[in-house]
């Protein structure tokens, strides 16, 4: 079974290791996850690149996160953000660890040579295992982009980079809207139209519909595939009654006019949904159109992760059966 995903940060990451662990504990050893990331959080830092949802993915499936912060790496020492604090360099408000640098150093050095982000990034999914488990991690484009949030700083609208607003802002500075830069030259990345087109299940993550999914469908032909693909395609709320588990993606669909149900993100999926798991409490039980299912959807560990993931896998084998869509 070949299984694609779009997937940003810590709620995609979390979700496809449970996805892992639900195909291990079944004994699912043929099964193939494909994964598409979102690069639009990316930024250049010190003069490296920096991948934070690619990076999040790499250290969670390969067992190396740092799982308090859902980011980073665990056991971590902070030796070179110490010096460049001491340097005066900025910004300080992002923070690198020691192991954390080695990654964006390598993967700097090997963009300089002329790879692409797709090559780059098979080399780092190397070092974390990702191809003896039958993974496959594909930036959603080669092409640098970068998510950007306009916000009214009193001179008028600034756009700033995403991570300035979510990082250093924490969301709290009000936003007018998102706007994605390089995205007119961007093209998917090599693989990513293919996986979804051949794949059997294609899964949305309980990531940010906004900055995270909404950016990936973004990239041109992404939609389209999206649409057409031969599986059923099914999502998870990132929403428990009404918020986000963790992150702003409340504040990032107010920014776009949109309210913050799981039925108003289905909405934002409304071409290609096929299937849709919200909490056992969401008012959207029992409908039908996206299927729904009502389970608890709450992460707090790998075992319920697994419990989750298995259970959109399942209806999107139910939906698969089922000739879902037509
Ligand atoms: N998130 C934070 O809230 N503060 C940080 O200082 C921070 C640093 C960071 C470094 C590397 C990395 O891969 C991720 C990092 N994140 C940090 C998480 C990240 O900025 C966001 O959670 C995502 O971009 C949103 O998906």
């Amino acid at each position: 079974m070949r299984i694609t995903a779009l997937a940003g940060g810590v709620g995609g990451a979390r979700f496809l290791r449970g996805l892992l662990h639900h195909l291990e504990r079944t004994g699912d050893t043929d099964a193939e996850l494909t994964i598409i990331g979102n690069t639009g959080d990316d930024i250049t830092l010190f003069g490296l690149r920096v991948c934070p949802d690619l990076d999040t993915l790499l250290y969670t499936l390969g067992g190396a996160v740092h799982e308090g912060q859902g980011w980073g790496r665990a056991d971590e020492s902070h030796h070179v953000a110490e010096e460049l604090v001491a340097l005066g360099a900025q910004p300080t408000w992002f923070s690198l660890g020691d192991k954390d640098f080695a990654t964006h150093i390598y993967r700097s050095q090997l963009l300089g040579q002329g790879m692409p982000l797709s090559a780059v990034t098979t080399h780092l999914a190397a070092r974390w295992g990702l191809p003896d488990r039958r993974v496959t991690l594909l930036p959603m484009t080669d092409t640098p982009v970068e998510t950007h949030v306009v916000v009214e700083q009193g001179g008028g609208p600034e756009a700033i980079h995403f991570q300035q607003w979510w990082v250093r802002h924490q969301a709290a500075l009000p936003a007018e809207r998102f706007v994605v830069a390089g995205l007119d030259r961007a093209t998917p990345a090599p693989g990513v139209l293919d996986a979804l087109r051949t794949a059997d299940v294609v899964l949305l993550p309980p990531s940010n519909p906004v900055v995270s999914i909404g950016i990936i469908l973004t990239v041109p032909g992404v939609r389209d595939a999206l649409r057409g693909a031969r599986a059923p395609v099914v999502g998870v709320s990132p929403l428990v009654g009404g918020r986000p588990v963790r992150g702003h993606a409340d504040v990032c669909l107010e920014t776009i006019g949109v309210a913050s149900t799981s039925e108003a993100v289905a909405g934002l999926y409304a071409d290609f949904l096929d299937g849709w798991l919200v909490d056992e409490t969401d008012p959207m039980a029992g409908r039908t159109r996206p299927v729904v299912l009502a389970r608890p959807l709450l992460m707090s560990s790998v075992g319920t992760a697994a419990d989750i993931a298995g259970a959109a896998l399942g209806l999107g084998r139910r939906l698969a059966a089922k000739g879902t869509p037509a």
